[in-house]
């Protein structure tokens, strides 16, 4: 399919804000030659970094840097695209900014040279998405992750899909077209054994998209239980230093407290939060609604319980109140008072990990459970780093094959659901995606990218 092409000329800073050594101003548009001209003073070769003087209307200097000009399509956008690389200062860069804008570009919106990277089949939607999520990336992980969805391994992945689901439908729909003919009509057991072979191969993109969508949003664990079980002291310990304030005073933590910590690669938003109990105290009061706040939101939560006292009754209270579906691990802290080892153990249907906040015994038990409860699969190297709508999408794809096998021997209705989990498909790579979805995946770039 032709894509738009787009006719006005953008420009935007691509570096981060701040001074640096170097920064560079991106332009991107048709014909962007004469403008590169009346920059320079002279006609640049394509793509060959040369040293010029940048110069104001009035000839002056704005600043010496090197200059590289992509002509279309061979750039990133496929566009014509200017690069100029001067001193990294912000009043300067402004200034050549300022420049291009008079010599008619307007300034980007944000993701814009990606949006047009897009529009012009250099890449396709999930590709300019990990473009994104590269620059975000918070992990070694999760750069690997990055480049293997933005180099394209996902899209193939989802276009192997694609052609087998093609395959599939072409054999029920030619029975379909030529209902007299006599040809060779595929058997359902047939039929079935391949749509089964596709359903495996989803599963398997599936999964290596839910590892990536973890490098990529992290789990929002949140440490709950009783005052004084030592919440905020296993905060301190899986964060590495004293965040919160611990002391043996039942009822000190009053404000729900934040820490990211990267376990694996996986990020982990682990929230300390005030101790749960009956009070009177309006200020407690506030901290425990807080409390209940974040465990409504959390992915998995750790209820803390002391090693000595185990399991008390006020427990099953809060066991009764946590959210429908949320992972629930409990911690039996303080095993040094009590004298055990650190252990991992399965009681009444829960994880039970036994550790020493104060020790750090035990501490690395916890951090693989989390990673475990969170959905984390140890041996998946190459996975993409999927985003929630990609998931949605795969899930959505899952749905419809399950549907077909439903319906096999009904060849309109199975061939129908083999045409809706296709068209789920093509949403990850944009294949069928709305423009408004377009818009809010773009806008969430930075300018310049
Ligand atoms: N011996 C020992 N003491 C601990 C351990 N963990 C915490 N403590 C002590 O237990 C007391 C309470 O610890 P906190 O971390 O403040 O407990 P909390 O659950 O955050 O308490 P609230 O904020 O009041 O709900 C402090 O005196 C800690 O030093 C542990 O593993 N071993
Ligand atoms: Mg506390």
């Amino acid at each position: 399919m032709a894509r738009p092409r787009r006719s006005d000329i953008i420009a935007a800073i691509a570096t981060a804000p701040g001074r640096g050594g170097i920064g560079v101003v991106r332009v991107s548009g048709p014909q962007l030659g004469r403008l590169a001209t009346s920059l320079v003073g002279r006609q640049l070769p394509p793509r060959v970094a040369t040293l010029a003087i940048i110069r104001s209307a009035d000839g002056s200097t704005i600043d010496q840097g090197i200059v590289v000009f992509f002509p279309g399509p061979y750039s990133f956008t496929g566009e014509d695209v200017l690069e100029l690389q001067g001193h990294g200062g912000p009043v300067l860069l402004r200034m050549l900014l300022g420049r291009c804008i008079e010599l008619g570009a307007r300034l980007a919106e944000p993701g814009e040279f990606t949006q047009r990277a897009f529009l012009n089949g250099k890449l396709d939607l999930a590709q300019a998405e990990a473009v994104a999520d590269l620059i975000d990336a918070s992990s070694e992980q999760a750069v690997r992750s990055a480049l293997r969805s933005l180099s394209g391994a996902f899209s193939v992945a989802i276009r192997e899909l694609q052609e087998r689901l093609t395959g599939l439908r072409m054999r029920v729909e030619a029975g379909l077209d030529f209902p007299e003919e006599e040809i060779d009509t595929p058997q359902s057991a047939d039929l079935l054994g391949r749509l089964a072979a596709i359903r495996g191969t989803l599963n398997e993109v599936l999964a290596k998209a839910r590892q990536g969508s973890l490098l990529r949003g992290g789990l929002q664990v949140v440490i709950a239980g009783r005052p004084n079980v030592g919440k905020s002291s296993l905060l301190n310990r899986l964060a590495g230093e004293e965040r919160a304030i611990v002391t043996p005073i039942a009822g000190t933590t009053r404000d729900a407290l934040r820490e990211s910590i990267l376990v694996e690669g996986v990020p982990l938003h682990v929230v300390d939060t005030a101790g749960l109990r009956d009070t009177t105290d309006q200020i407690e009061e506030i901290g425990i609604e807080r409390s209940w706040r974040e465990i409504d939101r959390a992915d998995i939560v750790l209820h803390v319980v002391e090693a000595r006292d185990g399991w008390r009754i006020e427990d099953d209270t809060i066991e009764q109140r946590l959210p429908k579906g949320v992972e629930h691990v409990v911690v039996a802290n303080k095993i040094d008072l009590a004298q055990v080892d650190c252990f991992r153990e399965f009681r009444d249907g829960c994880v039970w990990i036994g550790l020493s906040a104060q020790t750090g015994d035990g501490v690395t038990l916890l951090q693989k459970e989390l990673l475990r409860a969170g959905g984390w699969r140890e041996g998946i190297e190459d996975s993409y780093l999927a985003r929630e709508r990609h998931l949605q999408a795969l899930q959505a794809t899952a749905s419809f094959l399950d549907h077909a096998a439903g319906v096999a021997g009904q060849d309109e209705l199975f061939a129908e659901e083999l045409r809706l989990a296709q068209s789920a498909l093509g949403e990850i790579t944009g294949q069928f995606s709305a423009d408004d979805l377009l818009g809010e995946i773009f806008s969430r770039f930075c300018i310049g990218k």
